[in-house]
């Protein structure tokens, strides 16, 4: 099969409203995770892992953030000019308004595919945790002969009203599609399940100038809503099995096609204990598989007399006579004697002081936490400062403090 030229849009403009606080100030795709990662690089990392160059990132709420760290991040070093990853922010090229949902970002943006002249467009989100060989789905793409081809994994029933749900063929070939339906259909022989779309997409790019051409006389904003169900009444849609997917170098004990939409503060929490553990359930050392992020010319983490147990901690990093247990501390975060963090994200720049305490928190990225703060013990008291979620995980939002004063 020869190589197809591919280009790459990927949505990141998603607003993140159930993840806020973490969202105030930033797009979901941007939002930190793991001890050195934002969100959109395990997007990005799946693309270069799979050869595909020509990378278009599409922002629109609160991007700076995200501009910023696509430039400091991925600012790679092209050998020809149809490799880049480039922001494109909205321009209202099509009239006066930004961009109204997924299919307009992309419509909008039809001169960049058409300069380009890709024969496959792929189309993915930016807000999920995974490793994923694009590569794979090409030729499952190519070998069905499909217009459109959607990446999809089954899901409990519980969870399956967020998703956009695919009853298809045993083949694959999708004859219904229905986003984030209130009943949705279960799958064939196991009730417990229903298919879900990924919201990930590979299209035939005449497929989708037309479609796109439709929608805009049609009205039609988003492909979720209302691309998917035309096109599978009229055009070869096929559903990608997830479960299909291999990846070089994942161990034996992580989770088989393990895929997250951290779109709740709870989800965010929880993949982030995946990281952890001896045997963990999605293990970020993958030598085959790297998920890039930025650079850091700073000094390495430091510790004296600290008990560090089952934590990620990252460059830059100092901890003096603290105890650290099932945490994951990011860069340049200075925690102090006597301090004792359980099960918390501490995000870059943040310093702790002396004494204090911090169990289930999550704090954002430049904080100063007093000394002998007690954080995750009181929900009462949390809940008058800070947002506390159902499962009591305390989130202190993205502070100012100025971090080099009180390092040195
Ligand atoms: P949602 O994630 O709820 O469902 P949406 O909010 O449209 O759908 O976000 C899809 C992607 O597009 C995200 O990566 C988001 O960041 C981005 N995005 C949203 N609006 C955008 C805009 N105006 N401009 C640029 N980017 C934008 C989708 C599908 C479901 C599927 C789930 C899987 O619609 O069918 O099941 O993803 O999580």
């Amino acid at each position: 099969m020869p190589n197809r030229r591919i280009l790459a849009m990927v949505m990141a403009g998603g607003e993140g409203k159930r993840l806020y606080p973490l969202t105030c100030e930033r797009s979901k795709p941007s939002v930190p995770f793991g001890g050195r990662y934002r969100i959109v690089d395990f997007v990005l990392s799946n693309f270069v892992n799979s050869h595909i160059f020509a990378i278009y990132l599409l922002v629109q709420y609160k991007s700076q953030s995200l501009i910023e760290h696509i430039r400091r991040s991925w600012g790679l070093a092209p050998i020809f000019p149809e490799q880049f990853v480039t922001v494109v922010p909205p321009q209202m090229r099509e009239g006066p308004e930004w961009f109204q949902g997924t299919a307009d970002a992309v419509y909008q943006n039809l001169n960049l595919i058409r300069q380009h002249a890709p024969d496959l467009v792929a189309v993915f989100g930016a807000d999920h945790i995974y490793r994923m060989d694009v590569q794979q789905m090409v030729k499952f793409h190519l070998e069905n002969n499909a217009d459109v081809t959607v990446a999809a994994l089954p899901v409990h029933i519980t969870q399956a009203s967020s998703f956009g749900v695919i009853e298809c063929c045993e083949d694959g070939r999708i004859h219904q599609f229905h986003e984030k339906p209130k009943h949705p259909p279960t799958m064939p022989r196991n009730p417990a399940r229903a298919y879900a779309s990924m919201g990930n997409y590979l299209f035939s790019t005449e497929v989708l100038y037309a479609a796109l051409e439709e929608g805009k006389r049609r009205g039609e904003k988003d492909f979720g809503k209302h691309l998917l169900p035309r096109l599978c009444q009229s055009h070869r849609v096929f559903a990608y099995n997830f479960a299909d997917n291999r990846i070089p170098g994942v161990r034996d004990y992580e989770e088989e096609s393990y895929w997250r939409d951290v779109g709740t503060i709870d989800a965010y929490f929880l993949a982030h204990q995946d990281l952890l553990g001896l045997e963990p359930k999605f293990n970020l050392f993958n030598p085959h598989w790297r998920v890039a992020s930025s650079e850091y010319q700073g000094p390495s983490a430091k510790f004296m007399r600290a008990e560090i147990e089952n934590s990620i901690i990252d460059d830059g990093s100092f901890i003096k006579g603290a105890k650290v247990r099932n945490s994951i501390i990011r860069r340049e975060v200075l925690i102090e004697e006597g301090v004792e963090i359980d099960e918390c994200i501490i995000m870059d720049y943040a310093i702790i002081r002396r004494g204090a305490r911090l169990k289930r928190a999550i704090i954002d990225r430049y904080n100063l936490i007093g000394a002998d703060s007690r954080i995750g013990y009181d929900r009462q008291e949390d809940a008058k400062y800070f947002t506390v979620t159902d499962s009591g995980i305390v989130i202190v939002p993205k502070g100012k403090y100025d971090h080099s004063i009180g390092r040195y």
